[in-house]
Formats: structure tokens, C-alpha cells, sequence
């Protein structure tokens, strides 16, 4: 038998590509395995970070295929850096997320600033393998740690009268070179995002701190960043530096764009198209196949009850 994999050059060799020829090897006699898996491990080293995290491990019930940490971070959205996906995980260097304070202000008994280095003490943080699905079509699969948003807002006790959650991206301009020209931005800034307050108590709904077991990278979002995956990814707000508790719907930097194409909802939904795209299939990172888009991202089950009363088509 003939070890194919001993003269595989790392730079010659994706992630991916190591994982189905482990997957093949793991298939061979346990000779070949042992010999095999442990020249493929230390490629593999390589491709995925060292762990900083601790926290409780997803088990992956659904089986969802991960894409690789190359994957994630290398193909971003991003536009305080670059409108170019590939261009953003080199711009992003200049983003300094530690340390790094937030701001709970508005409709809250006392408003306070905490460092994410506490957050992440306070809470026991967890892994959530989630799909994440942006408007523009494309798709991952994403090892997410965090905690659920709704411990957040527990520990910020909005007051009765606070209705939505509304977040901003951090404003400045040293760090985040496009907020530096001013109207001819691609976007206004500071970014803002916005949830119903009962959407953001769902549970599926977190503050991620990290992926692959590391602390996030800047152009996903170090060193806090929301995540819901029933939303088209714009909804998931990078670098956050405020939470305010407000009482009527935020309007949403995207909205605010162009409002004929975005809404403040954004739930994924393929009886639903883009002015510019349609939502009916995705093309999954790396995958040369489309496949089906699921209505709320395939979280109905989770997040449907939240819209019972909603036109979907009216308010998307
Ligand atoms: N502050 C900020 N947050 C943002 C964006 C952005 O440009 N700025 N892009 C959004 C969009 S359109 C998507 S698809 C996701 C992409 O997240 P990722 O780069 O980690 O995949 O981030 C969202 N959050
Ligand atoms: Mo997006």
C-alpha cells in the first residue's frame, strides 16, 4: 500500500481536502490508519487555531457539514473594512478588540459599561454549530462559542417599557478604515442592527465571542458579535460597542440604505426574493452544487411561533 498522503505539500491542500482524505483513511486497514491519521493530524494542525476558550461542546445532533476555519475566515463581510470579501481579513488588522468595553444604555434600570473579558467570566460559555445564510446567496456552516444574548438582557434589566434591542457597531475611525470617508462611505455608519426584545430572548439567538474554540479573528467580528441564524446574515452585527433597550424599532443600518431592499425582519424565507436575488437556493462555501434555502433558515421549528402574526411578505 502506498501512503499518497506523506508527500502532499500543506500549501498544496485544503482543509477540506484533509478531512475527506482522513474520512478515506478511516476507511482503510488499521495499519493504514494509524499511519495515515497521524501525518494527517499534523497537516491539519496547521489549518485550525489552538483553542482559547473554555466551553461546553456542541454535539452536532443534525450532522451539519462544518466549513473550515479557512473558509469562515477568509471570504467576510465586512464593510468598515473593504466591500471586497477576500480583502477584509487583510484590512482588518488595524481593528484593536482587546481590550474592549460595551455599552448597556436606554430603557434599563441603571445603564453600565462591562468589558468583554467580564462577559465572558459571568457566562459559561457554549459552542453552537449553526448554518448562516447570507442575502447575497451564499451559505456556512459555523462552530460558534458564545452565550445566549437573553443572559444579557437579564443581567441588564430592561425596564417594562423597552420593546427592541438595538446594537451598534463601534464608531472609529483609526480602527474601521471606511468610517473615515465620511458621506462617500459604502454605508453609513456606525453600523446598527435591531431585534423585537422576544426575538432577542430566543434561545437560539447569541453574543459569539468566538469560533473553531478561538477567540474570534477580526473580520468576523472580534471580539463580540451577534448571531442569529434564522436572519440573513446582516442582522449579525460585528464589534459591538452598544446595546441600548429602546422602545420603538431601531432602523437598521441597511434599511436605512435602501429600504426598497431591506427590512428591519430579514428572515431567511425562499418564497421571498431579493429585488436583486433570488432567496430560493444558496450556494454552500466551496460547494458547486446550489441547494435548497429553509424557510427561517431551517429554524422554524425554534423561531416560527414569533411570527404567527406577521406578513411575512409585507415586513421582510
Ligand atoms: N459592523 C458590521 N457588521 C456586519 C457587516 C458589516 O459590514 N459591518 N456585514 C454583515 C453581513 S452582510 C454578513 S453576511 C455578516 C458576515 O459575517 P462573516 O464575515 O463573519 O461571515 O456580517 C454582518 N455584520
Ligand atoms: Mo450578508
Amino acid at each position: 500500500m502506498k501512503f499518497e498522503s506523506v508527500n502532499l505539500k500543506d500549501k498544496d491542500i485544503t482543509s477540506e481536502e484533509l478531512f475527506n482524505n482522513r474520512r478515506k483513511f478511516l476507511k482503510l486497514g488499521a495499519a493504514a490508519v494509524v499511519a495515515n491519521s497521524a501525518v494527517v493530524d499534523l497537516l491539519a494542525k496547521d489549518k485550525y487555531p489552538t483553542s482559547n476558550l473554555n466551553y461546553k461542546k456542541d454535539l452536532n445532533e443534525l450532522n451539519l457539514d462544518l466549513s473550515t476555519f479557512d473558509q469562515i475566515t477568509s471570504y467576510n463581510n465586512f464593510y468598515e473594512f473593504s466591500t471586497g470579501k477576500e480583502k477584509v481579513k487583510k484590512l482588518s488588522h488595524t481593528l484593536k478588540p482587546d481590550p474592549w468595553s460595551i455599552t448597556i444604555d436606554g430603557l434599563v434600570e441603571k445603564s453600565f459599561q462591562i468589558d468583554v473579558s467580564e462577559l465572558i467570566k459571568k457566562f459559561s460559555l457554549e459552542e453552537r454549530i449553526y448554518r448562516f445564510r447570507c442575502v447575497e446567496g451564499w451559505s456556512m456552516v459555523v462552530p460558534w462559542v458564545g452565550f445566549e444574548l437573553a443572559k444579557l438582557i437579564k443581567l441588564a434589566s430592561p425596564l417594562s417599557a423597552a420593546k427592541y434591542i438595538r446594537f451598534e457597531t463601534l464608531f472609529d475611525k483609526e480602527q474601521f478604515p471606511d468610517q473615515k470617508r465620511g458621506i462617500f462611505g459604502a454605508i453609513p455608519y456606525p453600523y446598527v442592527e435591531g431585534l423585537r426584545l422576544d426575538e432577542a430572548m430566543n434561545p437560539l439567538a447569541i453574543l459569539s465571542v468566538g469560533l473553531y474554540g478561538k477567540t474570534l479573528e477580526n473580520q468576523n467580528g472580534a471580539p463580540i458579535r451577534l448571531v442569529v441564524p434564522w436572519k440573513y446574515g446582516f442582522k449579525s452585527i460585528k464589534s459591538i460597542s452598544k446595546i441600548s433597550f429602546v422602545a420603538d424599532e431601531p432602523l437598521n443600518t441597511w434599511q436605512k440604505a435602501n429600504s426598497k431592499e431591506y427590512g428591519f425582519y430579514a428572515n431567511v424565507n425562499p418564497n421571498v426574493d431579493h429585488p436583486r436575488w433570488s432567496q430560493a437556493k444558496e450556494r454552500v462555501l466551496g460547494k458547486f452544487f446550489k441547494q435548497k434555502t429553509q424557510l427561517f433558515n431551517g429554524y422554524e421549528k425554534e423561531v416560527g411561533h414569533l411570527y404567527a402574526n406577521l406578513d411575512m411578505r409585507k415586513y421582510f
